[in-house]
């Protein structure tokens, strides 16, 4: 029986998170997360699977005197920096594992930025009571990638993005929802308030502030947590991020150099059985990734595997596919608790 408790519970990430918790009651036991928000959302109750469930107001103190097995933060960058680490350690001496899905602490050298599939034995070797959950896009990409790198060991890695309205949250697929809506009435589109432009019947090739380098901080992520959860430094990656009017799965058109010789039924072998993946790749009979085949399903999808006609024999070309809100976001994060709970 563990004790959880999300804070950000009122959110698209937070809503699935307690959602992915009641889908392992076996792990975790039946009791029902605590759930806390601001105090604008204090009282409301939420409907839950775990029926009906009042929202309580964060205090740092009342979470820190309740000694949870496990806290996640589905919150913003700010809120993680104060509070996060703070939360780790409860007044009567014991500890609990802070899951945070900002990206405050996912470059910190000493916090583990984790894939559980691929990287799970990173927590204990950096005995890191606070967790960073990956960024979506990273996530998703990394399911497939890992095998192959493990085996084919990648050297390059473009990716272009297409990315769902749920990675700004509810807000964002409210406002993609409202402007279809519209449209279709033959009504004006209400304006544009999340994303830079309007969303429906459109794409914007510009996600998260910009860099330096005419990078996006989107793009950014790719290569920084890329290389932090495969621990290596030696894949260069060049990333466009896009954000597309779907709801909520994002996909990515990837092309990879290899160092070994690769081919796409290598590939196929390669992620056959390896968890979380699976292989939807039969072209001519419609069979590859779509993102609304994506929308609610644990798996990261793959197909549209190519050999390259860059990189020949050392390279291909493959599209994926996965649910933002969970391989993105909530589902990384319960499985890391899950993994930790059966220890
Ligand atoms: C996005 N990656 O899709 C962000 C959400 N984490 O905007």
């Amino acid at each position: 029986m563990s004790k959880i408790a999300v804070v950000g519970c009122t959110g698209a990430v937070g809503i699935e998170l307690v959602k992915c918790c009641h889908a392992r009651l076996s792990v975790f036991g039946t009791e029902s997360p605590d759930l806390y928000a601001s105090p604008r959302s204090a009282g409301k109750v939420l409907d839950t699977p775990y029926g009906p469930l009042t929202v309580i107001e964060f205090n740092i103190e009342t979470l820190k005197s309740k000694s949870y097995d496990f806290i996640f933060l589905a919150v913003s960058g700010d809120f993680s920096l104060k509070n996060a680490i703070p939360l780790t350690t409860n007044v009567n001496g014991t500890d609990t594992y802070v899951i945070d899905n900002s990206s405050a602490y996912r470059y910190h050298s000493d916090v583990p930025l984790v894939v559980p599939e691929i990287n799970f034995d990173s927590i204990a070797q950096m005995n890191s009571k606070l967790i960073a959950n990956p960024n979506c896009t990273t996530a998703i990409a990394a399911m497939a990638l890992y095998p192959i790198h493990q085996q084919f060991k990648i050297k390059k890695l473009i990716v272009s993005t297409y990315q769902a309205a749920s990675g700004a949250g509810e807000p964002g697929m409210q406002e993609l929802l409202d402007g279809c809506k519209a449209h279709v009435n033959g009504e004006t589109m209400p304006e544009n308030k999340i994303f830079s432009h309007p969303l429906p019947f459109n794409c914007i090739p510009m996600i998260d502030k910009l860099q330096d380098n005419g990078y996006t901080k989107e793009e950014m992520k790719v290569a920084w947590e890329t290389r932090k959860i495969f621990r290596t430094d030696d894949i260069k990656v060049s990333a466009t991020a896009v954000r597309i009017p779907t709801l909520r799965a994002h996909a990515e058109a990837i092309t990879m150099e290899t160092e070994k010789d690769i081919s796409p039924m290598a590939v196929v072998e390669c992620l056959k059985g390896k968890p979380g993946v699976v292989v939807e790749d039969d072209p001519a009979n419609n069979v590859f990734p779509v993102p609304l085949n994506c929308s609610g399903r644990d798996e990261v999808s793959v197909g549209r595997i190519r050999q390259s006609l860059i990189f020949d024999e050392k390279g291909v070309d493959l599209f994926v596919c996965g649910d933002q809100l969970l391989r993105g976001a909530a589902l990384n994060a319960v499985l890391i608790a899950e993994k930790l709970a059966q220890k």
